[in-house]
């Protein structure tokens, strides 16, 4: 009897415990299908012309065509607008940056862009489990006004819903040159404090305008101001020399972060936001890559940044990640050749067309200002593709949230899952390019651009047309990529359909 009840209560333990592993198995399972960890690879300023699987043939960037040619390539893929902090502040917090006046290029000394409280994609995804993390460019302010950089420095990146944060304070044309850790300057001491402003130099500073024998780099309008490492700045800056940064090193200092996050995280669902500082001015490549493009410093970053990402995705590899990792790589805006330094971008652009055949670049309404590169790999899980779909990065915290069971709570984000994984042609209906008042609106293959007061064609500092005028604009990009001719008058009907559109979307 006695040895009768022994075997069965070890053949229940047996059973609950094969049932408790295939529990596991499945749960383990389920978490990788719901909660990949999820990685996106963000450069600035890179156009839709400038990697080699939208074809460009003069500059090659095998990595991050890996990541594409592994995954689904979209042929309309937005950022919300044609800089910087606009695009970075929508792709967090899923809301138009028109919503937000303070939403345009910010000095490095402005207090932190978002909302306290307020939903954002890390903050959405700490929700859901993720161990979130962000290394290299911010761009969207720090702190409060009048912040003290020697101080602890808040509300920032781990305010809005980030467990860790590598980043730089501000641009690497804008003082402070710094990074900051979490709330922290990297590598500053109480013995040389640092001292920034946007109003005056400080006394017996060298500055650009009145020391250009200090330079190496020189400025071509604009970055004028404080000068670190050879190249001078915007805004001006004291002290803090054990905390400046080397501009030929960044590249490697963001990489080894990134590396480190994911091996400390690699046991709990993460979320990497890798925010590359390339080809961003000033463009100063690590001697290794100097003279790589045959292109000038600027095409050299941009090889510098494939590099980067090569050794990125081959670390998800050791690591054994890669088939549990969404990989995304897109830019926040599109090209610029002379963006305020002399740096041979114009004279050695050779063939090369950093806007891949689209009208304008960098602060353009027209295409090329937000039309840009942009892939998503999920090895095992997406399958390999093309998508012509229309996908915006504001729509990831939306998509990303119904990935992981979450509810998204931002104004415009919009679930679009599907067309991001490949399984669905459509993306979305329409979005709003640009930021304040200065505005584009997409639907379909159609782009209308409203006028705008004071419209200006060409920004003559980077030679780039703003795409602004004082008549409506209408293109069919099907039909007329380069946007060459203006339909608003033959095509009225399209064109008060597209004017609908456009209020019914801001509301
Ligand atoms: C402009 C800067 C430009 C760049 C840009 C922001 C001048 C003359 N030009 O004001 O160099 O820093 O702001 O670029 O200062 S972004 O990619 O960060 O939006
Ligand atoms: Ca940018």
């Amino acid at each position: 009897m006695k040895t009768h009840s022994y075997i069965l209560s070890l053949l229940t333990l047996l059973i609950s415990l094969s049932c408790k592993k295939e529990a596991n198995k499945k749960l383990i399972e389920n978490r990788k299908q719901n909660h990949p960890n999820i990685v996106i690879i963000y450069a600035d300023d890179l156009g839709f012309g400038d990697v080699s699987c939208y074809g460009s043939t003069e500059l090659l960037t095998p990595n991050i065509d890996r990541i594409a040619n592994e995954g689904i390539r979209f042929n309309n893929g937005y950022a919300t607008s044609p800089t910087c902090t606009p695009s970075r502040y929508s792709l967090l917090s899923g809301t138009y940056p028109f919503r937000t006046k303070k939403a345009q290029v910010l000095p490095g000394n402005a207090p932190l862009l978002f909302e306290l409280g307020k939903q954002t994609l890390p903050s959405m995804l700490q929700q859901a489990g993720y161990k979130t993390g962000v290394v290299g460019k911010w761009h969207l302010g720090l702190g409060d006004a009048n912040m003290d950089w020697n101080k602890k420095i808040a509300p920032g990146p781990l305010e809005i819903g980030f467990d860790y944060a590598y980043i730089m304070a501000s641009t690497n044309d804008r003082v402070p040159s710094v990074y900051v850790e979490n709330h922290k300057v990297v590598g500053l001491t109480t013995q040389d404090p640092i001292y920034v402003s946007y109003q005056e130099n400080f006394e017996g500073e060298p500055t650009g305008r009145e020391n250009p024998e200090l330079l190496k780099v020189h400025p071509s309008h604009g970055h004028d101001m404080s000068i670190h490492n050879g190249i001078s700045r915007i805004g001006y800056m004291k002290g803090g020399k054990s905390a400046l940064f080397t501009d030929e090193n960044m590249g490697d200092d963001f990489l080894k972060e990134s590396i480190k996050y994911i091996n400390k995280n690699k046991n709990s669902p993460f979320f990497l936001f890798y925010s590359l500082h390339q080809p961003h001015v000033p463009r100063v490549p690590n001697p290794r890559f100097v003279g790589a493009s045959g292109l000038g410093p600027r095409g050299d970053v941009i090889i510098e940044a494939d590099w980067a990402v090569g050794q990125f995705l081959d670390e998800l590899d050791k690591l054994g990640l890669s088939e549990n990792t969404i990989v995304i790589f897109s830019s926040d805006n599109g090209p610029v050749l002379d963006d305020g330094y002399k740096d041979d971008a114009v004279t050695k652009i050779g063939k090369h067309t950093p806007h891949g055949g689209l009208r304008g670049g960098k602060y353009s309404l027209f295409d090329a200002g937000t039309h840009v590169p942009f892939m998503i790999r999920w090895k095992g899980t997406i399958k390999p593709g093309v998508s012509d779909a229309l996908v915006s990065q504001m729509d990831f915290t939306a998509s990303l949230a119904a990935l992981t069971g979450q509810d998204n709570t931002t104004p415009d984000s919009k679930n679009i899952l599907d067309a991001f994984l490949g399984k669905s042609s459509k993306g979305r209906q329409g979005l709003i390019l640009g930021q304040n008042n200065i505005m584009a609106y997409r639907q379909g293959g159609w782009v209308l651009i409203p006028p705008h007061k004071g419209g200006k064609i060409v920004n003559k500092w980077v030679n780039i047309e703003t795409g602004r005028d004082t008549i409506y604009q209408l293109y069919n990009l099907k039909e007329d990529r380069a946007q060459q001719y203006n339909l608003a008058e033959t095509h009225p009907e399209k064109l008060e359909a597209l004017k609908l559109a456009l209020e019914l979307e801001k509301k």
